[in-house]
């Protein structure tokens, strides 16, 4: 590790990585090691390569979470506002009576997606995952996505059985990842590509699974329109079916955990495409409303993109530390409020 010196960060670079990563804690870090060999030099690697990067920093086991505390606690606090000695809990019971969707007319959802990330208790998480140990995750779950019930059933693809246009057609339909993606291939997490990537769909493509990309499982249920209840039951019924056959990496302080310290907790993202011609125009407005209800704006074809249309990913942004009926009730909320604003102008 000679050449390993404290970041020269440009001035450029807004990550929490460089808002936290002090000369003291480096000093006191960059000497250790995980049991799966992961390092300091590996964990920061991709918000040092990547000025950009909003939060710069990747786990490769749930190890580096409290080998690597004293620069991931900060972090998760300022992105989660989930502090050390607070506690997570799961909640993937869709409530007795069903929401309403929040825009009945059909004049501003586009679609809906949920999705969670899950990894498997005895393997490290992508960055410090070896080839056999990455090929054997994929095994497993395309055995395991093989006992859905009913409307989950489908088929697994493998990414290297795919023709480019296969490919390409469904990340531009919303269905599939990107491949090349800077921020993870510096985090390590491209290694060996497509070897062990793939999907796995029902036919209707409401619901799919993800296998090793930024996690080791996806899960994510879909479909046009703003029915967000249906989509999160049946992401439950999916979850709760894959919870049989596979044992998930969780710790009860962190919740799921994953390669990106965004995702711990709940692991969950549940987005609307949404239409908002007025509010696009109205920046201040619009982001007052998103910071009120802990919601992020992403462009359409996902994260990194900007939207070229008045069109836009609304998600929630906290994943820890409130549960999955929470953060599903905050989302409804936010996007109530703004439909109700847009249709204000
Ligand atoms: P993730 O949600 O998995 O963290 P991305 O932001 O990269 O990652 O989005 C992954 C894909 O899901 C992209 O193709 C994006 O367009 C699509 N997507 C996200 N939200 C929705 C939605 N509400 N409707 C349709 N597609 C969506
Ligand atoms: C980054 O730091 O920007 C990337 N590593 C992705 C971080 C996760 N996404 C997010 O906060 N929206």
């Amino acid at each position: 590790m000679p050449d390993f010196k404290f970041p020269d960060f440009p001035d450029n670079n807004k990550s929490l990585l460089r808002k936290y990563l002090t000369e003291d804690i480096f000093n006191q870090l960059a000497g250790l090691k995980t049991s799966n060999n992961f390092t300091l030099e590996k964990a920061i690697k991709s918000g040092v390569e990547n000025p950009d990067s909003g939060v710069g920093i990747y786990a490769g086991d749930a190890e580096s979470y409290t080998l690597f505390a004293p620069i991931f606690d900060p972090i998760i606090e300022d992105y989660h506002k989930f502090t050390a000695s607070d506690s997570h809990n799961s909640d993937m019971k869709p409530p007795e009576a069903a929401w309403s969707n929040p825009d009945k007319e059909g004049k501003y959802i586009l679609s809906t997606r949920i999705r969670v990330g899950r990894n498997l208790a005895d393997m490290p998480l992508g960055p410090a995952i070896s080839t056999a140990q990455r090929n054997e995750v994929e095994n497993r779950a395309s055995i395991a996505l093989m006992n859905l019930p009913d409307e989950l059933k489908g088929r697994y693809y493998r990414l290297s059985n795919l023709s480019d246009e296969e490919r390409q057609k469904l990340v531009e339909d919303h269905f599939l990842f990107k491949s090349g993606d800077r921020f993870l291939e510096s985090a390590g997490l491209n290694r060996d590509w497509p070897e062990g990537r793939g999907i796995f769909h029902n036919t209707d493509k409401t619901f799919l699974v993800w296998v090793n990309e930024e996690d080791q499982l996806r899960i994510i249920s879909m479909q046009m329109g703003g029915d967000i209840f249906e989509v999160f039951s049946r992401l439950c019924k999916a979850v709760d079916s894959l919870s049989k056959s596979m044992s998930f990496l969780q710790s009860k302080h962190l919740g799921y955990i994953t390669s990106c310290p965004t995702n711990l907790g709940t692991a969950m993202r549940a987005s609307v495409h949404i239409k908002l011609p007025k509010l696009a125009d109205r920046q201040d407005l619009f982001k007052k409303i998103t910071d009120e209800h802990y919601l992020q704006i992403r462009g359409i074809h996902g994260e990194h993109t900007e939207s070229a249309e008045p069109i836009f990913d609304i998600s929630n942004k906290r994943r820890l530390g409130v549960t999955e009926v929470e953060l599903i009730r905050g989302l409804y909320d936010g996007i109530l409020a703004l439909i109700n604003k847009e249709k204000s102008f």
